[in-house]
């Protein structure tokens, strides 16, 4: 991974960071690497992405220190040495791409010990190597170490990459496009005969084909209704419908985050069709509600409602919408949020909280069934990036359990649902900007095919 903006856009990016924190020392601590089983085997490296917001270098085992008082940056990494060239070849060296993001100092990894103050301001490390570095650097135990971040410097962070600039935009929506990509060929190849994990790796050779890696493991399921199903065994026959929660990121380590549900065979059968535009509903009625100053929990709510109308048209519910939603009897339907963030992350900062991220001091999140699943509750400004993603989950543990507690009866027509209780489920998802006067799909709007219609006429192209 190159980086990705000129040195200009890190140096702004760093002097906006300065200045609302005021004073003191800036820790940000890069990614190293991650063994899978032994020391030498290592996952697929991914850089830390605040790092990469404020230093943009894609390589592990580097850490910057910003010290505002003095006005020095400094990136502490170690050169390779011959012993490392014979296994990597020859690579850019720390001071080359430190003068890429306009960084002037670069000092060995051992000097970060002698430079660093006990008072130095840190993010929360969310991988254990962090919070031993940190012990090792700050002199406290790891406990303390998880526990002691600065929350202004966090807050800094958060209101800074919570509104994305144009630049960022465009990344996504290339990372949005390669994801629909591989959503397309997915849904071009699915056919009686294949197994799930057949769809996967051609979602793969998408991604391959584009250098990227997936933004977060595929979701690929006749089993929609297992909100994270890892599992890509499953044998696929016509009549099965497929849910496949998937995306890649762009180059520069934006994320796509895609779902699309697709019958097996290219046609609904009456029951899918019918629950698939009640989602669809709701996806378009959130949609059209996405503005600034609007509180996201509410388009939650209205999208929940927008649910229950079609599941009272299906013969799943009954009774008014709004008690229904008011009394949390969607929540059988749709136990999970309509979106979050999303950034350098998929869950954009989630690594910095969630609750910070997703809330505010204007409303603090739920506890309640359903809600508590909520990652983004806060009132939406213009650059913000989100999701969008509506579902109907069809669980029969949930069915039984929620029976025998006797709730929702006013709300719940059991008897249709229990002879539905092995239908699946269903979700629609795509990324968003957040607009001075609304909102933008990010992506291209016309390669992914959306509606029941749509679905059903692309996948026939192919049959
Ligand atoms: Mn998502």
């Amino acid at each position: 991974m190159e980086v990705a903006f000129d040195a200009s856009v890190y140096v702004q990016r760093r002097e906006k960071l300065k200045s609302t924190i005021g004073s003191g020392q800036l820790l940000l601590i890069g990614n190293q690497e991650s063994s899978i089983n032994f020391k030498d085997n290592w996952y697929h490296f991914r850089q830390d992405s605040t790092f990469l917001y404020y230093a943009g270098i894609n390589k592990p085992n580097i850490h910057l220190l910003i010290d505002i008082d003095n006005d020095t940056e400094t990136l502490y990494g170690d050169e390779l040495t011959i012993d490392d060239i014979i296994w990597t070849g020859p690579l850019p060296t720390n001071q080359d791409l430190a003068s890429q993001v306009g960084i002037t100092h670069c000092k060995p990894l051992s000097d970060l010990d002698k430079d660093i103050k006990p008072q130095a301001l840190y993010l929360p490390p969310y991988r254990p190597e962090h919070a031993i570095l940190l012990s090792g650097l700050l002199g406290i135990d790891v406990t303390q170490a998880t526990q002691s971040y600065s929350l202004p410097f966090v807050h800094a962070v958060i209101n800074q990459r919570n509104i994305k600039e144009e630049r960022e935009v465009k990344e996504m929506s290339l990372a949005v496009n390669h994801s629909y990509d591989m959503h397309n060929a997915v849904m071009k190849a699915a056919k009686s005969g294949m197994y799930e994990s057949d769809l996967v790796g051609i979602a793969s050779a998408v991604a391959h084909h584009h250098q990227v890696p997936f933004s977060y493991p595929a979701i690929m399921t006749k089993r929609g209704e297992v909100l994270h199903n890892h599992d890509h065994s499953g044998f696929l026959s016509d009549g099965d419908i497929v849910l496949y929660d998937g995306g890649c990121e762009s180059r520069s380590g934006y994320a796509g985050d895609i779902t699309r549900t697709f019958p097996i065979g290219g046609q609904w059968q009456p029951l899918q069709k019918d629950l698939y535009d009640v989602v669809h509903k709701s996806y378009t009625d959130s949609v059209s509600a996405l503005q600034p100053g609007t509180f996201f929990k509410d388009i939650h709510l209205l999208a929940s409602k927008s649910l229950v109308e079609g599941l009272i048209d299906v013969g799943f519910m009954k009774g008014d919408p709004d008690d229904a939603v008011a009394n949390g009897a969607h929540t059988m339907f749709f136990q999970c949020g309509l979106g979050h963030m999303i950034g350098l992350d998929v869950h954009d900062m989630e690594n910095l909280g969630e609750h910070f991220v997703g809330y505010s001091d204007e409303i603090i999140k739920s506890k309640e069934f359903g809600l508590k699943s909520l990652r983004l509750g806060r009132k939406l400004q213009s650059g913000y990036t989100i999701t969008i993603e509506p579902g109907i989950y069809i669980i029969p543990a949930l069915i039984q359990l929620r029976k025998s507690e006797g709730l929702y009866r006013d709300f719940i027509n059991y008897d249709f649902l229990e002879k539905h209780a092995s239908f699946g489920g269903i979700r629609i998802e795509d990324n968003f900007l957040i607009t001075d006067d609304g909102s933008r799909l990010l992506g291209a709007d016309n390669i992914a095919p959306r509606t029941s219609k749509e679905v059903e006429d692309f996948m026939n192209q192919f049959s």
